[in-house]
Formats: C-alpha cells, structure tokens, sequence
C-alpha cells in the first residue's frame, strides 16, 4: 500500500527542516509500518507563513467555489475508500469493519456537508433606529491551528478541516504522532481536488514542542484541540499571548442509564456499542453505566455474556469486531485502572486483562473489562479511554440524575426508557452536552457536538461550527448621508 509520509506544506510534500522522523506503529503487533517526517519548530513556522499567505485568496473566493473543493474531497474520498480504510485500521487499531462502514463514510459525510454549508452561512440585518441600516456579516477568522488526537485521526481531520476551510479560513493541522497517516493522505486527495497551496498545511509533529509552537503563534487566530482535559489547559494558557481564539474538544465520562421500562435487548446491545467500539477509545463513550436496581441482574447477564463474546483480532480481519488499542502506552492506562478497581476494593466482572490469545501477545490488546465500583471512586470517575465500563445501580429518577452528573466532564451521556416524559426529563437534567435516548454516540455534521464542564467548550459540527470559524462584523450606515449623525452638545 503506498503511503505519504512527508509533510504537506504549501502544496508540496516535503521532508522536516532537520530531518527529523516518527517512527509509525502497527498496534496489532508493535512492528513497524513506516518512517513519517516529524515536523519541528521551524517547519510550523513555514506552514503557518503558507497559510497566511494562502489566507486572503481563499477568503476572498467565492464561496460556492470553496465549497465546489469540498465536494471534490468528498468525492475522492469515497473513490479512495478501500485504501483509506486499510490505512486507518493499520495505523488505529480500528476494525476494518467499522473504518469501511463508519469511518470512512461518515468523513465523506462531513466534507460533503460543509461542502454544501460554505455558501449557506448568512449574515443579518438588525432593525435599528430609523435613518440608520446595520448589517452583520460573518467573516472568518485568519489562520486556523488544529490538533487532532489518535483515537478517530480520520474522521476528526474532516470535522476540523470541513468547517474552518468552508467559512474561509485557512489551516495548519497537527496530527497526533502515532496516527499521522489518513491525515497525509487526505493532504494528496486536497492537491487533486485542486486546493491552492497552503490553504491547508499537515505537519505530523510532538505536541509538546511543535503542537505547543502552533498554538503559541503570533500569526495563527484560532486554535481547536481535541485530547485530554490536562492538555486542554495548556493550550488556553498557549493562547494568552495573541489572545487567539479556542475551542476545546476534551474528555468524557459519558453516563449510560438503563430504567427499569427499557427495552432490555436493546439496550445491552446499544450499551456495548457504547463502550466497546473502537476499543472504548471515543471521548463520548458510555463508560459509566448506572442500571435501575430492578433491571441490574437481568441487564448483566446480557451484557457480560456478550462483552464475553466480542472477537478480539487482528483490525484486517474482516471478522474482528474488537481490534488493539492505538499505543502500548494507552494499553498501559488502561490495564492500569484495572489494578485500581482492585486497590479501591471494586470488583471485576469480566476482563480486566490482556487477552491469552497467543497471536494477539505482542499487540496493545484490552479485553472487554466490566468492573463494580463505588460512584466515588476514580474508575468511575476518571477518563479510562479504553474498553472499560464501571457499573452502579440506582432505585429514583432523582438519585440516577445526582449521579449521572456527579463527574467533572459533560460531553456525551445515553438513557434507556420507554417512558417518554421520564426520557426527556432525565435528558433535560443530564449537565451533558449531548444526550441519546434509546441510542448511543449519533453523530451527523448537522447536529452539534462538544461539551460542557471540563470536557471543553464550543461546538463542532453544523451551522454552530461556522460560528465557531467565523467573527461577527457590525456595519452601521447613516443611510441620509446629508444628514449628521446625533451629536450632543
Ligand atoms: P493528548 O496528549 O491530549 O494528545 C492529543 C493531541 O494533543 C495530540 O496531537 C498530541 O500530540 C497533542 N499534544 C500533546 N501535548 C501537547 C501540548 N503540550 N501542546 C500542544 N499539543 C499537545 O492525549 P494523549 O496523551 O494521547 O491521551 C491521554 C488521554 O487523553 C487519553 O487517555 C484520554 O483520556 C484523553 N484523550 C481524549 C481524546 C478526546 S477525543 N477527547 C482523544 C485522545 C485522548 P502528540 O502527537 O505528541 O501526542
């Protein structure tokens, strides 16, 4: 499979000022799959002087022409989906059942969404005194940094790129180094679709010295993170010097309720989904599930029977349902927090180990883990990232909603009810900035997605994406120039 493995800066691929190189891992067994340039300090320099450059033209096209390229990308995207697939499973550690079926769709989707939105976003006119017209435009904001994690490196470039580029900003992306591959790729898909150089600059690089350069820099308006919660701080103090805008896409701790009127089959089904798809590593995740006392039993034996029988394997494997997770060190984490459920006096009910598959030993493979926990404790309260459910039980509506927002984070939570003036209470007093009833993790370019509390700020996706890449412009006119304006006296 040919891979890119240059930076894409200014149009070109070209290698790092220095030399410099990551070296790119398959999770499936730790061997490696290629060298990727890693770009330094100096190389974000050129890639955000490309996009400030690139900014005007691209600013001033007109906007269904930005949008035209957007279509394109889509389009290449689905021509290139096989490869893209292959790709991302390979880099990831996704299944290549879901990067075929979810991934790489839904990152067509995107683009084609946006594609279809650049020409959409409209201004206002506010009725103001009379003698007076005042018009809103928006207009966007400059120079864009984006930071990508590694947990959907594909899916998060088009939620990222399609926005900030169809209002008419430019970009400098910084993939994460583990998974810095479909990345390059869509950068040769944006060359053939006919983007005009330095409209959009991918740097694999460190986060701590070139991702912190980006979002330090003088020269770049906004700045977008998704990771964690710890790095998220950073990043709005890196903001302070240019006053640059932020938008913080951060952990989750995602409450799963199941009521005792569910429809038990599908819950189960919906709650592993929740938590096992790609390998529990989503900030949305239903990595906390609080079940009605009445329910609980039934509830786990399903659950734990087909936690049980999740296919663990190689992520090529067309019949693998569970691949490895993205990096030893995330395995690591994650096996980590098992030691803890047992050291906090929890108990686990399946998992909480590598698998003993012997073809799966020098993989970063997580068994399904469900663990029993107190609410307090930090398994069900700290971010896992991983295929790690915590389970408590409630008896009220009252004391499920105390619990459901007892964590610092307020991404993504789900409940489970055939009640449906219980469903929209409970979703009502979820603090929660996405809410999925007899669902779980829906996503569509149209609805907006993001969070509250330490889980971040502003909104990717839809009309509030656009929001978040433009500013607002106020014109007021005297429309009777003839006539001054009030002045006292
Ligand atoms: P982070 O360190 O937050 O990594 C996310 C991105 O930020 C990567 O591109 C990373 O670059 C970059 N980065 C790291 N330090 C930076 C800095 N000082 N300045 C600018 N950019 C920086 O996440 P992680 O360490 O990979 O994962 C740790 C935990 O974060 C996970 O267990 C999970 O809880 C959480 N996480 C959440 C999400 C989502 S979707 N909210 C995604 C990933 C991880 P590198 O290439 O150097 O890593």
């Amino acid at each position: 499979m040919p891979l890119q493995t240059k930076l894409f800066i200014d149009g070109e691929f070209v290698e790092a000022e220095d030399g410099s190189t990551i070296t790119v891992l398959n999770p499936h067994d730790n061997s490696e799959i290629t060298q990727v340039a890693q770009a330094q300090v100096a190389d974000i320099d050129r890639a955000v002087a490309a996009a400030k450059r690139a900014f005007p033209a691209w600013r001033d096209m007109q906007a269904a022409e930005r949008g035209r390229l957007l279509l394109r990308l889509a389009d290449l995207v689905e021509d290139n989906a096989e490869e893209l697939a292959r790709i991302e499973s390979l880099d990831t550690g996704h299944p290549i059942r879901d990067t075929t079926g979810l991934d790489v769709p839904r990152t067509a989707f995107t683009y084609r969404y946006f594609g279809g939105m650049a020409d959409k976003v409209q201004g206002s006119v506010v009725p103001v005194e009379p003698g007076f017209l005042n018009y809103v435009t928006r207009e966007p904001v400059g120079v864009v940094g984006q930071i990508i994690p590694w947990n959907f490196p594909l899916m998060f470039t088009s939620w990222k790129m399609g926005p900030a580029l169809a209002a008419g900003n430019t970009v400098v992306i910084k993939p994460a180094q583990v998974t810095p591959l479909t990345a390059l790729k869509i950068g040769e898909l944006m060359a053939e679709a006919g983007f005009p150089p330095g409209v959009v600059n991918i740097v694999p690089a460190s986060g701590r010295t070139a991702g912190q350069h980006l979002a330090e820099h003088p020269d770049v308006q906004k700045i977008a993170f998704t990771g964690s919660t710890s790095v998220g701080r950073k990043i709005v103090n890196y903001s302070a010097g240019n006053l640059k805008r932020v938008q913080l896409e951060l952990g989750g701790k995602g409450a799963n309720i199941v009521f005792d009127d569910a429809f038990l089959p599908g819950a189960i089904n919906g709650s592993a989904f929740a938590i096992f798809h790609n390998q529990g590593q989503a900030c949305i995740a239903g990595s906390r599930l609080l079940l009605h006392e009445r329910i609980a039993d039934e509830f786990l034996d399903g659950f734990l029977s087909l936690a049980g029988s999740i296919r663990l394997g190689n992520p090529l494997d067309p019949d693998t349902e569970m691949g490895p997770l993205t990096s030893t060190s995330q395995q690591k984490a994650v096996l980590s927090y098992c030691d803890i459920t047992y050291q906090e006096g929890g108990e686990i009910l399946i998992g909480g180990k590598r698998p003993d598959d012997p073809g799966l030993a020098d993989g970063n493979y997580v068994e399904p883990t469900v663990v029993r926990a107190q609410p307090e404790d930090r398994v069900c309260q700290e971010e896992v990232f991983g295929p790690f459910v915590s389970v408590n039980t409630f008896s009220s509506d009252e004391e499920v909603i105390e619990l459901a927002n007892s964590t610092e984070y307020g991404l993504g939570g789900g409940l489970w009810s055939r009640d449906l003036s219980r469903a929209h209470k409970v979703a009502g007093a979820m603090r929660s900035g996405m809410v999925w009833v007899n669902c779980y993790k829906r996503v569509n370019p149209g609805s907006p997605f993001g969070g509250v509390g330490s889980s971040g700020y502003g909104r990717e996706m839809g009309f509030e994406a656009m929001h978040e890449y433009t500013d607002a412009k106020s014109v007021w006119v005297n429309v009777d120039a003839q006539i001054p304006p009030y002045y006292p006296r």
